[in-house]
């Protein structure tokens, strides 16, 4: 299929040159036979990647997945992947294609209706393939655009792109819907207190992957981490693993153990490739510099979430919803899907990077330190495969990052890491500019940087405490931390009154796996002394450990004694709720956030 617009064109030709590392200010005209040989190169390429594709999936049908998601797909003759349970999915696959390559009015209302429209790789991916054999009968139609071959990379497992697209028209009409009856009801007063305390307790915006309740805690689309444990598919062991958070979160519907499997194959691989190419480059074609000869132009001692930030930006030359944006050719109701896919890029990378950081920076240990790109196994889970990177490949520690990157990864849309990156993101900024600004205010002491405070406080008190745990002399060097002009790290919550059900969970984990831990004995005595000291200066809302206050002790036991780090690995599961969401917005089309402010001025002369 051959796009009329040159600006397509354009994308379709930068990206071509991108690979073949040709100039990209070469003039169309004086190129097109180039491009053309280009096409069929490509197009082999496309139909050999189809094919690896078509054995991965094959292999995963036969030997991976469940009995259960097994029953419901029947492979053909052909090796092409059914839905037994009827063609409708088929049917509202091949519509909804229709619809992204323009043929089509609107087809994603057809596909709502369908279930099997969300199972990993089945009506979509055959309905895909014949969707492609038909049109490259033709030699113009078997020609890729840049938004094709986008589409078609992600064809054999994309159950969950075409779960969300499903849901895009009944969103939308009900938000449009709850606007039109309640648009001008009233959700609460804005007191000065308010404006004047850090917008605390404002209703101001919307976001649809999680929701924080005073007293019972962080729900995950309606989940608490308790259920999220129980319900979630796809466990190795007893941790839920993050990539059915992610399903969950973008489509609130538990996944299938298929869906999260697929989901699974598709992060691993995005983040194999990137790990590749990265590795390649390095080794030999010093001419396309990476994200990692960004972070080695760092000091080595640069905060490790400082250097995070970095590469987040230094990676927004791949986002590919900025390369739509300028080509100029991207309508509103696209944009969800290029977002979508920076969005599973970026999360796929940032273990990587993340890893990557670790052992550059944070590591002292001459024979663990490395400045070569981590080598992603693309057989395991994203959670185990970012602890194995940095070094860690016990089961154990395998579970704890699944459950660190499980808990971590929401917390409603106000905390400054989700807000920060809704805001920026608002302004139709990419994922990997929306993020990095989520990740800078993450690095804040009184955000997530509090990981990093605890252990070092924790560090502290087994020093000036010399073993003595009685509750007396932990009391008072809690006193002393107050008196000297600091919080307690890991203590208070701007929304909780209670424990934080993270804690909590982390606490089970260490009580299973760590009882006798000597830092943990410390912790457990903390619990029992802070919150009633907290409650003696009498203006400490919640008195009560937060999340940051536990996870260290668990990281320091499986031997992540780095501290510098925490904030990274809190970081790297921010991502997941926080660029869920960032593709919902984008999908429901959300406004650009501007609040009003006003000057003190301002409120005085309101109310003299
Ligand atoms: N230690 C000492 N003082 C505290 C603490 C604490 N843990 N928590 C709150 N306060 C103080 C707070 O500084 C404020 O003092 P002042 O009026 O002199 O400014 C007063 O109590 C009232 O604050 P709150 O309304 O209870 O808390 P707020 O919503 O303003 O802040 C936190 C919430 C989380 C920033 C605050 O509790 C805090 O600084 N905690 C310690 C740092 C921490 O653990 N942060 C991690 C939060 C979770 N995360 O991962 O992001
Ligand atoms: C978070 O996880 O973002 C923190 O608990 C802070 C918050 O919710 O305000």
């Amino acid at each position: 299929m051959l796009s009329s617009s040159s600006g397509q064109w354009y994308v379709y030709f930068y990206e071509i040159s991108q690979e073949q590392k040709w100039n990209k200010s070469l003039h169309y005209s004086s190129t097109f036979i180039i491009m053309l040989s280009a096409t069929v190169a490509r197009r082999n390429l496309i139909a050999r990647r189809r094919r690896i594709q078509e054995i991965t999936f094959s292999a995963i049908q036969t030997t991976v997945l469940s009995s259960s998601f097994s029953s419901f797909l029947e492979i053909d003759s052909n090796n092409n992947v059914e839905s037994s349970s009827s063609g409708s999915s088929r049917r509202s696959k091949k519509s909804s294609w229709r619809s992204t390559f323009g043929n089509n009015e609107s087809s994603t209302s057809s596909s709502s209706s369908s279930s099997g429209v969300g199972r990993p790789g089945a009506g979509g991916r055959c309905d895909h393939h014949q969707y492609h054999r038909h049109h490259r009968s033709h030699f113009f139609s078997t020609t890729t655009t840049a938004k094709e071959d986008l589409e078609e990379k992600k064809d054999a497992f994309d159950g969950l792109k075409a779960q969300i697209e499903s849901q895009i028209p009944s969103e939308i009409a009900r938000l449009k819907a709850l606007k039109t009856k309640y648009g001008q009801e009233k959700v609460g007063e804005v007191t000065v207190n308010m404006v004047m305390g850090g917008m605390r307790g404002i209703v101001g915006m919307l976001y649809e992957t999680s929701l924080l309740d005073a007293n019972d805690g962080i729900r995950f689309r309606g989940l608490t981490i308790p259920e999220l444990q129980e319900k979630l598919p796809g466990k190795r062991d007893r941790e839920p693993i993050p990539e059915a958070l992610l399903f969950l979160l973008l489509t609130n519907k538990v996944p299938t153990e298929g869906e999260v499997e697929a989901l699974r194959v598709d992060l691993m691989e995005r983040a194999e490739k990137f790990a590749k190419e990265c590795a390649m480059n390095d080794a030999g074609n010093k001419s396309k510099k990476n994200v990692f000869d960004a972070l080695r132009a760092l000091p080595e001692e640069t905060h490790p979430m400082t250097q995070l930030s970095a590469a987040c930006l230094a990676m927004q030359n791949d986002s590919k919803f900025s390369k739509m944006y300028a080509s100029g050719t991207m309508k509103k109701t696209e944009y969800w899907k290029y977002i979508y896919e920076d969005a599973l890029d970026l999360i796929a990378k940032l273990p990587v990077v993340a890893a990557y950081i670790y052992k550059r920076s944070c590591v002292k240990e001459a024979a663990r330190k490395s400045s070569e790109v981590p080598t992603v196994d693309a057989s395991l889970d994203l959670a185990a495969n970012f602890s194995q990177m940095m070094g860690f490949s016990s089961n154990e520690c395998k579970e704890l990052m699944r459950l660190y990157l499980t808990i971590h990864a929401d917390h409603e849309g106000g905390n400054v890491s989700a807000h920060a990156t809704h805001l920026v993101g608002s302004a139709l900024s990419d994922p990997y500019l929306s993020f990095s600004a989520g990740l800078n205010g993450l690095a804040g002491p009184l955000h997530g940087l509090a990981n990093q405070e605890v252990l070092k406080w924790l560090k502290e008190a087994q020093v000036a405490l010399k073993g003595d745990y009685s509750a007396e002399t932990v009391k008072t060097f809690v006193e002393n931390t107050l008196k000297s002009g600091r919080v307690v790290p890991g203590y208070g919550h701007a929304v909780l009154r209670r424990t934080d059900p993270r804690y909590e969970c982390q606490r089970e984990f260490a009580l299973k796996h760590m009882p006798d831990d000597e830092m943990f004995q410390l912790v457990s005595r903390l619990y029992e002394i802070v919150p009633d000291v907290l409650k003696a200066t009498g203006k400490v809302q919640n008195p009560w450990p937060n999340v940051d206050a536990h996870s260290g002790v668990l990281l320091q036991h499986f031997g992540i004694k780095e501290e510098n780090f925490y904030t990274v690995m809190f970081g790297v599961s921010r991502s997941i709720g926080c660029l869920s969401q960032l593709i919902l917005s984008r999908a429901h089309g959300y406004a650009i956030e501007r609040p009003k402010s006003v000057t003190s001025k301002w409120l005085e002369e309101k109310f003299q």
